[in-house]
């Protein structure tokens, strides 16, 4: 069997020791860290989601093979950045005010630094004008918000309504996800994509599906 594809089996498992060996063994033989990061990490998590998607795996697994791609990714981070993997854009991104849910966004976060992104993360429960600051700060224009609760959506619509009061509606892109909402509900905030996975962020990232 190759490396990657035992890359992808390992990731699968949530075997992160073995994912950390294997990312060292192909990087040793002298295997492009985008090659490793394409055909195995990425494809080995795109497998998981399609497994949680049918319900063949569960939440821990999730977390599990999660925790096995940073295992590998740790290890490519400083090469992919040598490879020349250019950066495309930087993207602002967290778990909106009040909510306490980050498994999705971060595996958003991951996808999104695979494709050249960098990635400001500021973790779960971020109040509105945090978004709006470090977007300033770092010169990103895209900002992504993530929020699984019902309680917890609105607060989307106070990043968006902030930023059009702060003047910078504008010059930000702003993309939401999570389990509860939908294009309808990005529309109605004024966000400009709605997101249903990782892979599909970053497609968002790139094309911005729903029009003002
Ligand atoms: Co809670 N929880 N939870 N929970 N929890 C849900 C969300 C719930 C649907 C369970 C249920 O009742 N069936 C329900 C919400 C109901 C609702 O409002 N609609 C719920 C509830 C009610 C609660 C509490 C209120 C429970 C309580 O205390 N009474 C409480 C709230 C705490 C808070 O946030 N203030 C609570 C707490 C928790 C835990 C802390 C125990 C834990 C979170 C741990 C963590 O995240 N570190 C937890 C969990 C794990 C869940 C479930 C079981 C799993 C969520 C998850 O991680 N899914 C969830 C039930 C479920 O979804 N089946 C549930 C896996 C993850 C990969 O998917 O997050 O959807 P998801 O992310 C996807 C997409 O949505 C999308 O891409 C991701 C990857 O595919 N996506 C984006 C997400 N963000 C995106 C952003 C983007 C783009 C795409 O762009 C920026």
């Amino acid at each position: 069997m190759s490396i990657v594809q035992q890359l992808i089996e390992k990731l699968q498992k949530g075997d992160a020791k073995s994912v950390a060996e294997l990312t060292r063994q192909a990087i040793d033989q002298n295997m492009g860290p985008k090659k490793i990061l394409d055909d195995g990490l990425l494809a080995g998590m795109a497998v998981v989601g399609e497994k949680f998607k049918k319900h063949e795996i569960f939440l821990p697994h999730v977390l599990l093979a999660a925790r096995a791609m940073y295992a590998g990714l740790d290890l490519l981070k400083p090469l992919l950045a040598k490879d020349g993997i250019p950066v495309i854009g930087k993207v602002v991104l967290g778990t909106v005010q009040g909510d306490l849910h980050d498994i999705g966004k971060n595996l958003v976060g991951i996808m999104l630094k695979g494709a050249g992104y960098e990635v400001i993360d500021l973790g779960k429960d971020v109040p509105p004008e945090r978004f709006l600051d470090a977007a300033q700060e770092s010169g990103a224009t895209i900002v992504g918000m993530s929020a699984l609760l019902t309680t917890t959506m609105p607060v989307m619509k106070q990043v968006i309504d902030l930023a059009k009061e702060r003047d910078m509606f504008g010059t930000l892109k702003f993309l939401v996800g999570g389990a509860p909402l939908s294009v309808d509900y990005a529309r109605e905030i004024g966000a400009d994509a709605y997101c249903f996975d990782g892979v599909n962020a970053v497609e968002c990232v790139k094309s911005f599906t729903v029009e003002r």
